[in-house]
Protein backbone atom coordinates (compact mmCIF):
# COMPACT_ATOMS: atom_id res chain seq x y z
CA UNK A 1 0.00 0.00 0.00
CA UNK A 2 3.01 2.35 -0.34
CA UNK A 3 2.45 4.70 -2.89
CA UNK A 4 0.06 2.86 -4.50
CA UNK A 5 -1.79 4.92 -7.12
CA UNK A 6 -5.40 4.13 -5.72
CA UNK A 7 -7.40 7.73 -4.37
CA UNK A 8 -9.12 10.46 -5.50
CA UNK A 9 -8.03 13.83 -3.44
CA UNK A 10 -9.11 16.86 -4.94
CA UNK A 11 -7.87 19.35 -2.28
CA UNK A 12 -4.13 19.07 -1.81
CA UNK A 13 -1.46 17.80 -3.73
CA UNK A 14 2.14 16.45 -2.61
CA UNK A 15 4.85 17.10 -5.88
CA UNK A 16 7.76 15.14 -3.93
CA UNK A 17 9.50 14.66 -7.91
CA UNK A 18 9.93 18.40 -8.22
CA UNK A 19 11.26 18.94 -4.70
CA UNK A 20 13.74 16.15 -5.13
CA UNK A 21 15.99 18.44 -7.19
CA UNK A 22 16.58 20.78 -4.45
CA UNK A 23 19.92 20.62 -2.92
CA UNK A 24 20.23 20.41 0.59
CA UNK A 25 21.91 23.62 2.08
CA UNK A 26 22.68 24.45 5.65
CA UNK A 27 20.59 26.43 8.20
CA UNK A 28 21.74 29.83 7.01
CA UNK A 29 20.38 29.27 3.08
CA UNK A 30 16.77 29.28 4.56
CA UNK A 31 16.40 31.12 0.89
CA UNK A 32 17.11 28.38 -1.07
CA UNK A 33 14.39 25.77 0.32
CA UNK A 34 11.87 29.19 -0.31
CA UNK A 35 12.53 28.26 -3.47
CA UNK A 36 11.48 24.75 -2.82
CA UNK A 37 9.27 25.13 -0.16
CA UNK A 38 6.54 26.38 -2.81
CA UNK A 39 6.53 22.73 -4.20
CA UNK A 40 5.86 20.79 -1.30
CA UNK A 41 2.18 20.91 -1.16
CA UNK A 42 -0.30 22.81 -3.06
CA UNK A 43 -4.34 23.44 -1.68
CA UNK A 44 -6.01 23.55 -5.01
CA UNK A 45 -2.51 24.70 -6.50
CA UNK A 46 -1.88 27.08 -4.03
CA UNK A 47 1.45 26.50 -2.06
CA UNK A 48 1.51 27.81 1.16
CA UNK A 49 3.10 30.94 0.47
CA UNK A 50 0.51 31.45 -1.75
CA UNK A 51 -2.30 30.76 1.18
CA UNK A 52 -0.74 33.28 3.30
CA UNK A 53 -1.01 35.76 0.45
CA UNK A 54 -4.59 35.22 -0.63
CA UNK A 55 -6.40 33.54 2.35
CA UNK A 56 -8.07 36.16 4.99
CA UNK A 57 -6.92 36.43 8.12
CA UNK A 58 -9.12 37.22 11.53
CA UNK A 59 -9.97 41.16 11.68
CA UNK A 60 -6.22 42.10 13.56
CA UNK A 61 -4.01 38.78 12.69
CA UNK A 62 -1.85 38.48 9.87
CA UNK A 63 -1.97 34.54 9.62
CA UNK A 64 -4.20 32.36 7.59
CA UNK A 65 -7.42 30.96 9.42
CA UNK A 66 -9.23 27.91 9.82
CA UNK A 67 -12.20 29.62 7.74
CA UNK A 68 -10.44 30.35 5.22
CA UNK A 69 -8.39 27.39 4.85
CA UNK A 70 -11.67 25.22 4.92
CA UNK A 71 -13.50 27.19 2.69
CA UNK A 72 -10.68 27.01 -0.13
CA UNK A 73 -10.81 23.18 0.51
CA UNK A 74 -14.32 22.29 0.22
CA UNK A 75 -14.71 24.75 -2.76
CA UNK A 76 -11.72 25.62 -4.45
CA UNK A 77 -12.27 29.12 -4.62
CA UNK A 78 -10.84 31.73 -1.95
CA UNK A 79 -13.21 33.25 -0.30
CA UNK A 80 -13.91 36.98 0.58
CA UNK A 81 -13.41 38.15 3.94
CA UNK A 82 -16.99 38.97 4.46
CA UNK A 83 -17.42 34.90 3.56
CA UNK A 84 -14.62 34.07 5.97
CA UNK A 85 -16.47 36.14 9.08
CA UNK A 86 -19.75 35.03 8.06
CA UNK A 87 -18.45 31.23 8.47
CA UNK A 88 -16.75 32.26 11.58
CA UNK A 89 -19.98 33.58 13.34
CA UNK A 90 -21.50 30.15 11.87
CA UNK A 91 -18.73 28.23 13.86
CA UNK A 92 -19.48 30.11 16.97
CA UNK A 93 -23.18 29.24 17.12
CA UNK A 94 -22.77 26.15 16.76
CA UNK A 95 -19.70 25.93 18.91
CA UNK A 96 -21.22 24.52 21.65
CA UNK A 97 -21.02 20.95 23.36
CA UNK A 98 -23.93 18.74 23.91
CA UNK A 99 -24.29 18.75 27.88
CA UNK A 100 -23.78 14.83 27.92
CA UNK A 101 -20.83 14.79 25.57
CA UNK A 102 -19.58 17.74 28.53
CA UNK A 103 -20.62 15.00 31.10
CA UNK A 104 -19.14 12.22 28.93
CA UNK A 105 -15.56 14.07 28.63
CA UNK A 106 -15.66 15.17 32.31
CA UNK A 107 -15.98 11.51 33.30
CA UNK A 108 -12.95 10.66 31.44
CA UNK A 109 -9.85 9.76 33.93
CA UNK A 110 -6.82 12.84 33.69
CA UNK A 111 -4.47 9.29 33.01
CA UNK A 112 -6.63 8.71 29.71
CA UNK A 113 -4.86 10.30 26.83
CA UNK A 114 -6.10 12.94 25.79
CA UNK A 115 -6.13 11.82 22.04
CA UNK A 116 -8.85 8.91 23.00
CA UNK A 117 -10.66 11.74 24.75
CA UNK A 118 -11.10 13.42 21.65
CA UNK A 119 -11.48 10.41 19.76
CA UNK A 120 -13.91 9.52 22.27
CA UNK A 121 -16.00 13.35 22.48
CA UNK A 122 -15.86 12.83 18.64
CA UNK A 123 -17.74 9.55 18.27
CA UNK A 124 -20.50 10.83 20.60
CA UNK A 125 -21.23 13.69 18.85
CA UNK A 126 -22.85 11.19 16.26
CA UNK A 127 -25.74 11.35 18.46
CA UNK A 128 -26.80 14.77 16.89
CA UNK A 129 -25.95 13.41 13.07
CA UNK A 130 -27.91 14.51 10.36
CA UNK A 131 -26.65 12.24 8.05
CA UNK A 132 -27.71 9.18 10.17
CA UNK A 133 -31.35 10.54 11.25
CA UNK A 134 -31.77 11.02 6.95
CA UNK A 135 -30.39 8.17 6.17
CA UNK A 136 -33.03 6.15 8.52
CA UNK A 137 -35.51 8.05 6.79
CA UNK A 138 -34.55 7.06 3.46
CA UNK A 139 -32.81 9.14 1.50
CA UNK A 140 -31.16 9.16 -2.01
CA UNK A 141 -27.92 8.87 -3.17
CA UNK A 142 -27.75 12.43 -4.73
CA UNK A 143 -28.72 14.10 -1.11
CA UNK A 144 -25.73 12.07 0.71
CA UNK A 145 -23.69 15.18 0.55
CA UNK A 146 -25.52 17.41 1.68
CA UNK A 147 -26.43 16.29 4.96
CA UNK A 148 -22.34 15.01 5.32
CA UNK A 149 -21.70 18.98 4.82
CA UNK A 150 -23.86 19.49 7.35
CA UNK A 151 -22.72 17.13 9.99
CA UNK A 152 -19.20 18.66 9.32
CA UNK A 153 -19.76 21.99 9.60
CA UNK A 154 -21.18 20.79 13.25
CA UNK A 155 -18.11 18.73 14.06
CA UNK A 156 -15.41 21.53 12.86
CA UNK A 157 -17.10 24.18 14.83
CA UNK A 158 -17.41 21.91 18.05
CA UNK A 159 -13.62 20.81 17.50
CA UNK A 160 -12.73 23.67 20.14
CA UNK A 161 -14.51 23.12 22.93
CA UNK A 162 -14.48 19.35 23.33
CA UNK A 163 -10.06 20.05 22.37
CA UNK A 164 -10.17 22.89 25.39
CA UNK A 165 -12.45 21.00 27.59
CA UNK A 166 -10.01 17.99 27.60
CA UNK A 167 -7.25 20.10 28.16
CA UNK A 168 -8.83 22.25 31.21
CA UNK A 169 -9.63 18.94 32.62
CA UNK A 170 -6.27 17.01 32.25
CA UNK A 171 -3.98 20.03 32.58
CA UNK A 172 -6.24 22.50 34.71
CA UNK A 173 -8.47 20.88 36.52
CA UNK A 174 -10.97 23.69 38.22
CA UNK A 175 -10.63 26.38 36.14
CA UNK A 176 -12.78 28.10 34.37
CA UNK A 177 -13.83 27.43 30.43
CA UNK A 178 -14.75 30.72 28.64
CA UNK A 179 -17.91 31.06 26.69
CA UNK A 180 -17.47 31.25 23.04
CA UNK A 181 -17.19 34.57 22.31
CA UNK A 182 -19.59 34.56 18.23
CA UNK A 183 -17.14 37.58 17.34
CA UNK A 184 -13.85 35.31 17.08
CA UNK A 185 -12.35 33.00 14.86
CA UNK A 186 -12.47 29.51 15.70
CA UNK A 187 -8.90 29.50 16.76
CA UNK A 188 -9.46 32.65 18.42
CA UNK A 189 -11.85 30.81 20.39
CA UNK A 190 -10.02 27.69 20.77
CA UNK A 191 -6.84 29.46 22.06
CA UNK A 192 -9.13 31.88 24.41
CA UNK A 193 -10.79 28.77 26.02
CA UNK A 194 -7.22 26.89 26.01
CA UNK A 195 -6.33 30.11 28.23
CA UNK A 196 -4.09 31.70 26.21
CA UNK A 197 -6.61 34.14 23.90
CA UNK A 198 -4.77 36.98 25.44
CA UNK A 199 -1.47 35.83 23.55
CA UNK A 200 -1.51 37.34 20.10
CA UNK A 201 0.94 35.55 18.76
CA UNK A 202 0.64 32.07 20.17
CA UNK A 203 -2.97 33.12 18.66
CA UNK A 204 -1.87 33.59 15.12
CA UNK A 205 0.79 30.95 15.75
CA UNK A 206 -2.81 28.20 16.73
CA UNK A 207 -4.17 29.82 13.42
CA UNK A 208 -1.15 29.02 10.84
CA UNK A 209 -0.76 26.00 12.86
CA UNK A 210 -4.40 24.24 12.34
CA UNK A 211 -4.56 25.69 8.79
CA UNK A 212 -1.40 23.87 7.22
CA UNK A 213 -1.86 21.11 9.08
CA UNK A 214 -5.40 20.41 7.41
CA UNK A 215 -5.10 18.75 4.35
CA UNK A 216 -2.04 16.50 3.20
CA UNK A 217 -3.65 14.40 0.17
CA UNK A 218 -5.93 11.39 0.66
CA UNK A 219 -2.99 8.62 1.75
CA UNK A 220 -1.64 9.58 5.05
CA UNK A 221 -3.25 7.40 7.91
CA UNK A 222 -5.67 9.75 9.45
CA UNK A 223 -6.85 10.95 5.96
CA UNK A 224 -7.68 7.91 4.89
CA UNK A 225 -9.08 5.91 7.39
CA UNK A 226 -11.56 8.92 7.17
CA UNK A 227 -12.08 8.39 3.56
CA UNK A 228 -12.29 4.37 4.34
CA UNK A 229 -14.95 4.73 7.40
CA UNK A 230 -16.70 7.05 5.27
CA UNK A 231 -17.37 4.95 2.55
CA UNK A 232 -19.15 2.47 4.72
CA UNK A 233 -21.50 5.55 4.98
CA UNK A 234 -20.44 6.00 9.09
CA UNK A 235 -21.21 9.57 9.35
CA UNK A 236 -18.44 11.92 9.63
CA UNK A 237 -18.34 12.51 13.52
CA UNK A 238 -17.75 8.36 12.97
CA UNK A 239 -15.38 8.54 10.12
CA UNK A 240 -13.37 11.24 12.14
CA UNK A 241 -13.28 9.88 15.15
CA UNK A 242 -11.76 6.40 13.60
CA UNK A 243 -9.21 9.07 11.64
CA UNK A 244 -7.94 10.59 14.98
CA UNK A 245 -7.41 7.49 16.20
CA UNK A 246 -4.98 6.95 13.61
CA UNK A 247 -3.58 10.14 14.09
CA UNK A 248 -2.76 8.77 17.32
CA UNK A 249 -0.25 7.07 16.33
CA UNK A 250 3.70 8.01 16.94
CA UNK A 251 4.67 7.40 12.95
CA UNK A 252 2.16 9.84 12.25
CA UNK A 253 0.32 12.67 14.51
CA UNK A 254 1.92 11.57 17.54
CA UNK A 255 5.21 12.58 16.55
CA UNK A 256 4.85 15.41 17.21
CA UNK A 257 4.70 15.10 20.91
CA UNK A 258 7.42 12.89 20.56
CA UNK A 259 9.84 15.22 19.12
CA UNK A 260 9.05 17.50 22.66
CA UNK A 261 9.94 14.21 24.82
CA UNK A 262 12.51 13.23 22.54
CA UNK A 263 14.49 17.18 22.47
CA UNK A 264 14.04 17.48 26.01
CA UNK A 265 15.53 14.34 26.98
CA UNK A 266 18.29 15.67 24.90
CA UNK A 267 18.75 18.63 26.46
CA UNK A 268 18.89 16.48 29.70
CA UNK A 269 21.44 14.12 28.34
CA UNK A 270 23.63 16.76 27.24
CA UNK A 271 23.05 20.10 29.48
CA UNK A 272 22.13 23.25 28.39
CA UNK A 273 25.28 24.07 26.36
CA UNK A 274 24.43 22.04 22.85
CA UNK A 275 26.97 21.43 20.47
CA UNK A 276 26.51 20.46 16.63
CA UNK A 277 28.63 17.03 18.19
CA UNK A 278 26.77 16.53 21.43
CA UNK A 279 23.36 16.84 18.72
CA UNK A 280 25.05 14.85 16.70
CA UNK A 281 26.13 11.88 19.33
CA UNK A 282 22.49 11.73 21.07
CA UNK A 283 20.93 11.53 17.20
CA UNK A 284 23.41 8.43 16.59
CA UNK A 285 22.31 7.26 19.95
CA UNK A 286 18.97 7.10 19.20
CA UNK A 287 19.83 5.23 15.43
CA UNK A 288 21.52 2.92 17.47
CA UNK A 289 19.01 1.76 20.04
CA UNK A 290 16.79 1.00 17.41
CA UNK A 291 14.66 3.82 17.32
CA UNK A 292 13.57 6.77 14.67
CA UNK A 293 14.76 10.01 14.82
CA UNK A 294 10.82 11.42 15.50
CA UNK A 295 10.39 14.99 13.12
CA UNK A 296 12.16 13.24 10.29
CA UNK A 297 11.57 11.59 7.30
CA UNK A 298 8.36 11.15 5.14
CA UNK A 299 6.07 8.67 3.54
CA UNK A 300 6.03 10.83 0.43
CA UNK A 301 7.84 14.10 0.31
CA UNK A 302 11.72 13.82 -0.43
CA UNK A 303 12.66 17.47 1.16
CA UNK A 304 12.11 19.63 4.17
CA UNK A 305 8.55 19.47 5.23
CA UNK A 306 6.82 23.08 3.14
CA UNK A 307 5.14 22.69 6.78
CA UNK A 308 7.99 23.10 8.63
CA UNK A 309 9.76 26.02 6.62
CA UNK A 310 6.60 27.49 7.32
CA UNK A 311 6.54 27.48 11.08
CA UNK A 312 10.45 28.39 11.17
CA UNK A 313 9.13 31.24 9.23
CA UNK A 314 7.46 32.34 11.89
CA UNK A 315 9.46 32.13 14.40
CA UNK A 316 12.29 34.10 11.99
CA UNK A 317 9.93 36.54 12.75
CA UNK A 318 9.56 37.20 15.93
CA UNK A 319 13.18 37.77 17.64
CA UNK A 320 11.77 36.90 21.14
CA UNK A 321 11.43 33.18 19.67
CA UNK A 322 15.12 32.86 18.14
CA UNK A 323 16.25 33.80 21.57
CA UNK A 324 14.05 30.52 23.06
CA UNK A 325 16.35 27.54 23.76
CA UNK A 326 13.93 25.39 22.68
CA UNK A 327 13.37 26.76 19.17
CA UNK A 328 17.10 27.32 19.32
CA UNK A 329 17.90 23.35 19.72
CA UNK A 330 15.70 22.72 16.96
CA UNK A 331 17.13 24.88 14.80
CA UNK A 332 20.93 22.85 15.73
CA UNK A 333 18.81 20.16 15.12
CA UNK A 334 17.76 20.24 11.91
CA UNK A 335 21.68 21.95 10.81
CA UNK A 336 23.14 18.36 11.96
CA UNK A 337 20.12 15.75 11.73
CA UNK A 338 19.65 15.33 7.97
CA UNK A 339 23.55 14.48 7.16
CA UNK A 340 23.29 11.58 10.31
CA UNK A 341 20.03 10.49 8.57
CA UNK A 342 21.79 10.50 4.73
CA UNK A 343 25.26 8.56 6.81
CA UNK A 344 22.92 6.05 8.44
CA UNK A 345 21.50 5.80 5.07
CA UNK A 346 17.72 4.34 5.92
CA UNK A 347 15.31 6.89 5.43
CA UNK A 348 14.55 7.79 1.84
CA UNK A 349 14.11 11.42 3.29
CA UNK A 350 16.56 12.68 5.70
CA UNK A 351 14.53 16.14 6.32
CA UNK A 352 12.49 17.29 8.82
CA UNK A 353 8.32 17.12 8.49
CA UNK A 354 6.21 19.60 10.19
CA UNK A 355 6.48 17.43 13.66
CA UNK A 356 10.16 19.04 13.91
CA UNK A 357 9.05 22.32 14.49
CA UNK A 358 5.89 22.47 15.67
CA UNK A 359 5.84 21.89 19.15
CA UNK A 360 8.65 24.10 20.80
CA UNK A 361 7.08 27.20 19.64
CA UNK A 362 4.07 25.87 21.97
CA UNK A 363 5.91 24.81 24.73
CA UNK A 364 8.38 28.55 24.03
CA UNK A 365 4.39 30.11 25.10
CA UNK A 366 4.07 28.01 28.03
CA UNK A 367 1.71 25.03 26.31
CA UNK A 368 4.02 22.63 27.99
CA UNK A 369 1.86 19.22 28.17
CA UNK A 370 3.48 17.94 24.99
CA UNK A 371 1.04 14.82 25.05
CA UNK A 372 -1.36 17.67 24.40
CA UNK A 373 -0.30 18.93 21.43
CA UNK A 374 -1.82 15.65 18.46
CA UNK A 375 -5.04 17.26 19.77
CA UNK A 376 -3.80 20.08 18.59
CA UNK A 377 -3.74 18.24 15.11
CA UNK A 378 -6.89 16.72 15.69
CA UNK A 379 -8.39 20.08 15.67
CA UNK A 380 -7.05 21.10 12.29
CA UNK A 381 -6.87 17.66 10.23
CA UNK A 382 -10.78 17.77 10.42
CA UNK A 383 -10.75 20.41 7.68
CA UNK A 384 -9.47 18.31 5.38
CA UNK A 385 -11.35 14.72 6.32
CA UNK A 386 -14.41 16.85 6.22
CA UNK A 387 -13.72 18.01 2.81
CA UNK A 388 -13.07 14.52 1.54
CA UNK A 389 -15.87 13.21 3.15
CA UNK A 390 -18.30 15.88 1.75
CA UNK A 391 -16.82 15.64 -2.17
CA UNK A 392 -16.78 11.42 -1.65
CA UNK A 393 -20.48 11.50 -1.06
CA UNK A 394 -20.98 14.22 -3.71
CA UNK A 395 -19.40 12.15 -6.25
CA UNK A 396 -20.87 8.95 -5.43
CA UNK A 397 -17.67 7.15 -4.26
CA UNK A 398 -18.19 3.91 -3.53
CA UNK A 399 -17.33 1.42 -0.26
CA UNK A 400 -13.26 1.06 -0.59
CA UNK A 401 -12.66 -2.77 -0.79
CA UNK A 402 -8.89 -3.42 -1.70
CA UNK A 403 -8.37 -7.14 -2.92
CA UNK A 404 -6.56 -9.46 -0.21
CA UNK A 405 -4.39 -12.19 -1.47
CA UNK A 406 -3.19 -15.01 1.06
CA UNK A 407 0.33 -15.72 1.37
CA UNK A 408 0.21 -18.88 -0.52
CA UNK A 409 -1.12 -17.07 -3.23
CA UNK A 410 1.63 -13.95 -2.81
CA UNK A 411 4.28 -16.47 -2.53
CA UNK A 412 3.02 -18.06 -6.56
CA UNK A 413 2.84 -14.13 -7.54
CA UNK A 414 6.59 -13.65 -6.48
CA UNK A 415 8.11 -16.96 -7.61
CA UNK A 416 7.11 -15.89 -11.07
N1 LIG B 1 14.65 8.01 11.88
C1 LIG B 1 15.16 6.77 11.77
N2 LIG B 1 14.84 5.89 10.80
C2 LIG B 1 13.95 6.31 9.89
C3 LIG B 1 13.37 7.58 9.92
C4 LIG B 1 13.76 8.46 10.98
N3 LIG B 1 13.24 9.66 11.10
N4 LIG B 1 12.50 7.70 8.88
C5 LIG B 1 12.55 6.51 8.23
N5 LIG B 1 13.42 5.68 8.83
C6 LIG B 1 13.69 4.30 8.48
C7 LIG B 1 12.40 3.51 8.48
O1 LIG B 1 12.08 3.12 9.79
C8 LIG B 1 12.76 2.34 7.59
O2 LIG B 1 13.55 1.48 8.34
P1 LIG B 1 13.23 -0.12 8.27
O3 LIG B 1 13.52 -0.51 6.85
O4 LIG B 1 14.15 -0.70 9.28
O5 LIG B 1 11.78 -0.26 8.60
C9 LIG B 1 13.66 3.01 6.54
O6 LIG B 1 14.15 4.23 7.14
C10 LIG B 1 12.92 3.37 5.28
O7 LIG B 1 11.83 4.16 5.69
P2 LIG B 1 11.25 5.27 4.67
O8 LIG B 1 10.67 4.53 3.49
O9 LIG B 1 12.25 6.31 4.44
O10 LIG B 1 10.11 5.94 5.51
P3 LIG B 1 8.60 5.46 5.60
O11 LIG B 1 7.87 6.02 4.43
O12 LIG B 1 8.56 3.98 5.83
O13 LIG B 1 8.09 6.15 6.93
C11 LIG B 1 7.83 7.93 8.42
C12 LIG B 1 7.82 7.55 6.94
C13 LIG B 1 7.37 9.37 8.57
C14 LIG B 1 6.86 7.01 9.20
C15 LIG B 1 9.27 7.76 8.94
O14 LIG B 1 10.06 8.72 8.27
C16 LIG B 1 9.39 7.94 10.43
O15 LIG B 1 9.18 7.01 11.18
N6 LIG B 1 9.69 9.21 10.89
C17 LIG B 1 9.78 9.48 12.31
C18 LIG B 1 8.37 9.65 12.91
C19 LIG B 1 7.73 10.93 12.37
O16 LIG B 1 8.34 11.99 12.36
N7 LIG B 1 6.47 10.79 11.92
C20 LIG B 1 5.68 11.98 11.51
C21 LIG B 1 5.43 12.01 10.04
C22 LIG B 1 4.64 13.26 9.70
F1 LIG B 1 4.65 13.51 8.39
C23 LIG B 1 3.21 13.12 10.14
O17 LIG B 1 2.52 12.22 9.71
N8 LIG B 1 2.79 13.99 11.02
Amino acid sequence: MRGLRAMLWDSSVLDPEEASHSLYMPYPYLSLFLFVHDQGIRFHGLSIPDCQKALPAAPGGKEIIAESMLWLLLTGQVPSAEQTQQLSRELAQKGNLPPFVEKLIDSLPGTLHPMTQLGIGVAALNRDSSFQAAYERGIKKSEYWTYTLDDSINLVARLPALAARIYRNVYKPGAALPEIDPNLDLVGNYSRMLGYGDNHDLTEYLRLYISIHGDHEGGNASAHTAHLVGSTLSDPYLSYAAALFALAGPLHGLANQEVLRWQLSMLKEVGEEVSHDTIREYLWETLKSGQVVPGYGHGVLRNPDPRFIALQEFCESKPELLSSPIIQLVKKTYEVAPNVLKEHGKTKNPYPNVDAASGCVLYHYGLTEFKYYTVIFGVSRALGCVTQLVWARALGLPLERPKSYSLEAIEQLASK
